[in-house]
């Protein structure tokens, strides 16, 4: 296969450079490696210039995947609990050691004592994307869990609701928008979410440039809202009233303007007498947002020429998620912005189906079964992750969750009440952990399985293509070959799945392209139906693995070359002969083809939105009298949530995990700056330094996540030596946004005391 390898700048013959993308984050930004092959090592990584879609930019964490590389700290070998200590131990025995113990549960309990925990990772290797859903079935339980329910499971819930799917995530349109509303989003600190595009300070800047307007609502002035036309502070929790209300003035003064939208919407009518009792200046007691302010929001998002409503992490990790992320989608719609340049629109991956008609319409995924002890409900086929340690610890004991297979996640420091968690993780029978840490999760396993570097496995991204502002498509090779016996995330997958279904990986992994085959070739309404599946079999790239089955996505894609040579479409070999990545163009309009509700149109009032508007209604009043402290998260360029503290390079620098206090508050409690505060919540304390600063609201703090380093038995050198506080011990698992049932990380009730 072609590589992305050229010959270094300078000509030293040992050097050559590696076009790639970043791993780290959704902003896919292009990077080339630098490496010595002499000593096999990273010289340099710096942006790629000519990766049409980053053009250079980076942020200091891809530097960081030489660090990650090297760090003395990541696994190299599979770890087995011995006694109190940890042996090293080969492949063979530690994939025998967890096959049998999975299947002795199992046997025992049945499935579902079994759980699945997989985290933010995963997202970003394409081994795991295509590898997890072989490894999920081969386990057979639906205790599955994952990062989803602490991050964007309401987004995918109203996407689902809305559009018919729980992927069908709106992406803002920011290099052609006239006026971005952005709620709960810091785009200059986490490079963008549900919103791939790299070198975000630059397309703001060229938004305002153009003239175009960027409206920040924060309870922060966070550095985006810095950079702002306008920055509103809004009270944690409360955006669907602000929402709720610009759509009561987006009626009220006839500024509704679906335009196409209207031939494929239903629900106007109900979502117009729900929002009659919203007007501005009800809300504006429980949002801190005046009347007028939202009145002038509404008209100026209506009258410009294209906008773009966009909500993240604040409006997805609170009490009204859900409603939330539907109210955005639903200011969208309204003003004819979605689906059109400019607005909000939906990417075409080339990896992905290639005609609309391939998604199925059908019935919304949801509580399909529940959670033990609470009856949280299923979504899209996984429970929150609110509900773990409690399935572990409080379950009856016929039905508790016995054995955990935990990847590429770090639930003790990501998931609300790290310390329940922690204790029911050390109770298990059975723990099992995919990571290159022994961290404050994986400390509880009995056996650790950890995959290669970053740099030492080729990828593709899988998922973010899907979410990017413009269409492309990017092979990422290997830098380095991988060490012997060292193994990629897939093959410990697929391994581990055979082992669970009495088969080989070899085997099973010809089984799981079948049905990948057969719907793409060798039958009338499939993209090839005039190929046979095992003509189409030995076209396919060589060998087994992602490679193979991304191979058959890419040709039987919107852009693939349907298994024609010399047609210019898009293969594997195809993407991998351009080192830079290919551009598609940028966004067309799919609606309303790709829409998958079952009625085909877009579902603007669907029953459980509706349903769940009265407990909104109810908190109107019950939060008018509420004037506690609350507390929220927050993201710096140079973490990312709770793995990457162990790099000296990252580290390094003024101590981040800081509680950020209004001077107000800080009078009002008796916090200095620089001093300490100890912050409590219902489930738990933490003592922080403290900062004073006016770009917090009055009655607000914050505290990122990720922190809290210095759990025994973690090797973590780096980050121990600063551990900061685990803000998740704050986190109250019973506080949920009650539709999806995704955890309330922001606007969480505390108490402030200074610590003498
Ligand atoms: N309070 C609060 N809590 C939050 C958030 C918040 O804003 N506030 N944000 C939430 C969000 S959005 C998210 S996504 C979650 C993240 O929650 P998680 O996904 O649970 O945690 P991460 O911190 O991403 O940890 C990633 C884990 O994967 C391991 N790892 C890294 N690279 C690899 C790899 O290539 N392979 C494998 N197998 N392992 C790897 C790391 O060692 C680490 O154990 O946190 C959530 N928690
Ligand atoms: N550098 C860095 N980049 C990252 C990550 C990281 O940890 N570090 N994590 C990655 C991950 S997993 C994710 S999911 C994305 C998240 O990407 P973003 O959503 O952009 O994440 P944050 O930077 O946490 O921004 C959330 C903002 O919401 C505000 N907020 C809190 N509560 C509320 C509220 O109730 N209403 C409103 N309107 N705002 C509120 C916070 O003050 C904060 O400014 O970032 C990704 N990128
Ligand atoms: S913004 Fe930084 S972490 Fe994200 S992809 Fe680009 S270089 Fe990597
Ligand atoms: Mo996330």
């Amino acid at each position: 296969m072609p590589n992305a390898r050229t010959p270094s700048p300078e000509h030293r013959p040992d050097h050559e450079i590696v076009h790639r993308t970043c791993p780290l984050c959704e902003a896919k930004c292009g990077i080339s490696v630098e490496v010595d092959r002499s000593v096999q090592r990273v010289v340099t990584i710096r942006g790629d210039e000519l990766d049409p879609f980053s053009r250079g930019y980076l942020c200091p964490k891809a530097y960081g995947l030489k660090a990650l590389h090297e760090d003395p700290d990541r696994l190299r070998r599979p770890l087995r609990k011995d006694g109190t200590g940890w042996r090293e131990i080969g492949w063979e025995e530690a994939f025998d050691l967890v096959a049998k113990g999975l299947l002795r549960i199992r046997e025992t309990h049945g499935a579902d004592a079994i759980a699945t925990y997989l985290g933010n990772p995963n997202a970003h290797d394409v081994g795991s994307a295509l590898y997890l859903p072989t490894f999920q079935r081969a386990l057979g339980t639906r205790w599955r869990f994952s990062a989803t329910s602490v991050d964007q499971l309401p987004k995918a819930l109203s996407s689902c609701l809305l559009f018919g799917s729980p992927g069908a995530f709106p992406i803002p349109d920011v290099d052609r928008t006239d006026f971005f509303l952005v709620l709960g989003g810091n785009p200059l600190a986490s490079n963008g979410s549900l919103l791939t595009a790299p070198d975000m300070p630059r397309r703001l800047a060229d938004l305002r440039a153009r003239g175009g307007r960027l409206v920040v609502v924060d309870p922060r002035r966070s550095e985006t809202a810095r950079i702002a036309d306008t920055h509103l502070f809004i009270r944690p929790g409360s955006d669907a009233f602000l929402l709720f209300a610009l759509v009561h003035v987006l009626f009220a003064e006839g500024l509704v303007r679906l335009g196409r939208l209207g031939d494929f919407t239903s629900g106007v009518d109900e979502v117009r007498a729900l929002a009659n009792e919203f007007p501005p200046e009800a809300v504006a007691g429980v949002t801190g947002i005046a009347g007028d302010a939202i009145r002038a929001l509404a008209r100026d998002f209506a009258r410009a020429e294209r906008a773009a409503c966009y909500g993240r992490i604040g409006t997805c990790t609170q009490e009204f998620g859900t409603l939330a992320s539907w109210l955005v989608d639903v200011v969208n719609v309204l003003t004819g912005n979605a689906d059109r340049p400019g607005g909000v629109m939906w990417p075409r991956p080339a990896a992905g189906p290639a005609t609309d008609g391939a998604r199925r319409r059908g019935r919304v995924p949801y509580a399909r079964w529940r959670s033990r002890v609470r009856g949280l409900p299923e979504f899209a086929g996984e429970l929150p992750v609110a509900a773990l340690a409690e399935d572990i610890d409080s379950a009856p004991e016929a039905e508790r969750v016995r054995a955990l297979v935990t990847v590429a996640g770090n639930p003790v420091l990501s998931t609300p009440n790290g310390a329940r968690m922690a204790k029911a993780l050390a109770s298990l029978e059975l723990m099992v952990s995919v990571d290159i840490y022994l961290n404050e999760t994986t400390r509880f396993a009995d056996v650790i399985l950890p995959p290669t570097s970053p740099l030492e496995h080729s990828n593709y991204d899988l998922v973010f293509h899907g979410m990017s502002v413009r269409n492309n498509t990017k092979w990422s090779p290997a830098v380095f070959d991988r060490p012997p016996g060292a193994k990629d995330q897939w093959e410990i997958l697929l391994e581990l799945a055979a082992r669970l279904s009495g088969t080989t990986a070899q085997a099973l992994d010809d089984l799981v392209l079948g049905p990948l085959l057969g719907r793409a070739v060798g039958a009338p309404g499939t993209i090839c139906p005039d190929l046979s599946e095992d003509d189409a079999r030995a076209k396919l790239a060589a060998g087994r693995g992602p490679e193979r089955m991304l191979d058959l996505m890419l040709r039987t894609g919107p852009w693939g070359d349907r298994f024609q040579d010399g047609n210019g479409g898009l293969s594997v070999a195809k993407v991998a002969a351009e080192p830079h990545g290919i551009d598609l163009g940028a966004l067309e309009p799919r609606l309303p083809a790709m829409l998958a509700t079952e009625s085909g149109r877009i579902e603007l009032a669907h029953p459980l939105l509706v349903a769940d508007v009265a407990r909104l209604r109810a908190a109107l009043t019950s939060r008018a009298t509420h004037s506690g402290v609350v507390l929220i998260g927050r993201r710096h360029l140079r973490s990312n949530n709770s793995w990457m503290h162990n790099l000296p390079s990252l580290a390094k620098g003024p101590e981040r995990c800081t509680l950020l206090v209004h001077p107000d508050d800080a009078t009002r409690f008796g916090l200095r700056d620089g001093g300490r505060a100890r912050v409590r919540s219902r489930v738990g304390a933490v003592e922080a330094p403290v900062v004073v600063t006016d770009e917090m609201m009055p009655g607000v703090v914050s505290l990122p996540h990720g922190f809290g380093h210095d759990a025994e038995g973690a090797r973590l050198e780096v980050a121990r030596s600063r551990p900061g506080v685990n803000s998740n011990l704050l986190a109250d698992e019973t506080l949920l946004d009650a539709l999806s049932c995704n955890a309330v990380l922001n606007g969480i009730p505390v108490e402030l005391v200074a610590v003498p």
